[in-house]
């Protein structure tokens, strides 16, 4: 069954979505690691459980058209895939960058089902965005646009059916925008958005939650290798959101953070990255991870970001963009003797990069699993949102941190279960899968 099922279902996702090359490459890989599953449940392929997954239960795209500061009549397009509701309402973020197109948005959504499904949260699969570069626009322009996405997503989204939340290009400010806009044409206030500010009925701790979860998440394959983060060298690609609060983890638990990049290029510090200096260029003055060095002339930077993986690590977090790790990027990483690789981003390492890591012994904690913990957080602000209740940060970190070992857990057990062992690509994928198969089934072809 092995190269046929696969080829098939991928012969049908590569027909009906041309061109869209990150979905396929999202469909393949999960596709490949639960073939062993679907072999092993023939009512699951009777049922066409994996056929109708890879095929999005709704798709919307729309105008979105804007006025800049200049008057111009700026049109840009927007996106929203609701993917898979088996197990709750669609959950996902937003990402407004200027290479979305459809294809983007799918390998998000596809992959969130899975990794929403791990969260032990009831949350489905989803995702959206634009092809909006917030970059370079004064506040009033993102304002606008956002106000005008949202006055077109409005009418598809709800707190029990679809709740979006940020993701690339889209933080608290744009979250705020876009509830404000929803709230007016809904006439309800409603926890249909999370991410939100604290005013407003936002959680503690969902600002920390990615960047925190995956460092949990790496601390249990650290443990499985008998060593902590104490003193290790730590790169962490990116100065976003989930990089930031990785960093402030890992550095939390006593380790040498030393690089950071933007799209632009990276910092090597070699007295470890100042996360202050950082916070305050990209948090604050929206700025270029290069006028780090204009606060410490001990640091180096270089023009072109995809440098930063040969700089020497025990312990690489990829946490921009998809496919920033290639083959040749890995095997540095190898030959450096990095000892661990934890994806903060989504799908940031290639397929030949993971095969790489897989067949070397470097631990490898994969998107799905190891980038958990925001959405998780998400839900649950959904969740307080519900009982008009808020949790303090303590409760909130606790909850994620359980949740992320339960998701390790998860992503172990499934490995072994299916001869796997160590291999977490294939047990989160197999583990996600499963949860999700399970509730599609009990609820008949729909
Ligand atoms: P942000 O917009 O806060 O930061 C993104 C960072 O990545 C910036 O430093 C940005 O540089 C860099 N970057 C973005 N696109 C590219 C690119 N094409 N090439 C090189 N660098 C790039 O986003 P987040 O931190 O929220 O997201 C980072 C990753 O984490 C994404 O893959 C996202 O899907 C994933 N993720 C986010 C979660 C969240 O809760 N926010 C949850 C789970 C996963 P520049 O400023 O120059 O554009
Ligand atoms: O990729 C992701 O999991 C996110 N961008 C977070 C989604 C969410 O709903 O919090």
């Amino acid at each position: 069954m092995t190269k046929q099922f696969v080829d098939g279902i991928m012969e049908q996702v590569v027909t009906r979505n041309p061109g869209e090359v990150e979905f396929h490459q999202a469909v393949r890989e999960v596709a490949e690691s639960v073939e062993v599953v679907i072999a092993g449940n023939p009512e699951f392929a009777r049922a066409k459980v994996l056929e109708r997954i890879v095929e999005p239960e709704r798709q919307l795209m729309f105008r979105v058209p804007w006025v800049d500061d200049k008057g111009v009549v700026q049109v840009n397009r927007g996106f929203r895939v609701q993917f898979n509701s088996a197990i709750g309402p669609y959950k996902g973020g937003i990402r407004f960058h200027p290479s979305v197109y459809l294809g983007i948005i799918k390998f998000l959504g596809f992959e969130q089902i899975f990794k929403n499904a791990l969260t032990t949260t009831p949350i489905g699969g989803g995702k959206g965005g634009s092809d909006f570069d917030p970059k370079g626009k004064s506040d009033n322009e993102v304002m606008r646009f956002c106000q005008a996405f949202m006055s077109e997503l409005f009418r598809h989204i709800g707190s029990d059916t679809d709740v979006p939340a940020g993701d690339i290009g889209v933080g608290g400010r744009e979250v705020g925008y876009m509830f404000g806009q929803y709230k007016k044409l809904a006439n309800v206030f409603t926890g249909v958005l999370t991410g939100k500010g604290l005013t407003y009925g936002g959680s503690l701790a969902r600002t920390e939650a990615t960047g925190y979860g995956l460092v949990y998440f790496m601390t249990r394959m650290l443990q499985d290798r008998k060593t902590d983060w104490k003193g290790k060298t730590v790169v962490s690609s990116g100065s976003g959101n989930v990089s930031i609060y990785a960093v402030q983890k890992a550095q939390q638990l006593g380790a040498r953070v030393i690089a950071m990049s933007d799209s632009g290029g990276y910092i090597v510090d070699p007295e470890g990255i100042n996360l202050n200096t950082v916070k305050r260029i990209k948090e604050v003055e929206r700025g270029r991870i290069k006028e780090y060095v204009n606060a410490h002339p001990k640091a180096k930077y270089t023009d072109g970001c995809d440098g930063i993986w040969t700089v020497p690590c025990d312990i690489a977090m990829p946490n921009a963009t998809q496919n920033e790790v290639d083959k040749q990027a890995a095997e540095t990483l190898v030959k450096n003797k990095c000892i661990a690789v934890g994806e903060g981003a989504n799908m940031p390492s290639t397929p030949e990069a993971i095969e790489v890591f897989l067949g070397s012994g470097v631990s490898f904690g994969p998107a799905k699993a190891a980038n958990a913990g925001g959405v998780a957080t998400s839900a649950l602000e959904m969740c307080q949102n519900s009982m008009r209740l808020n949790w303090t940060f303590e409760e909130v970190d606790r909850r994620l941190n359980m949740i992320m070992n339960s998701i390790y857990d998860q992503c172990i057990g499934a490995s072994e279960a299916y001869g796997l062992k160590n291999n977490l690509v294939a047990g989160a994928n197999i583990a996600g899968f499963l949860k999700v198969a399970q509730a599609m089934m009990a609820q008949g072809i729909v």
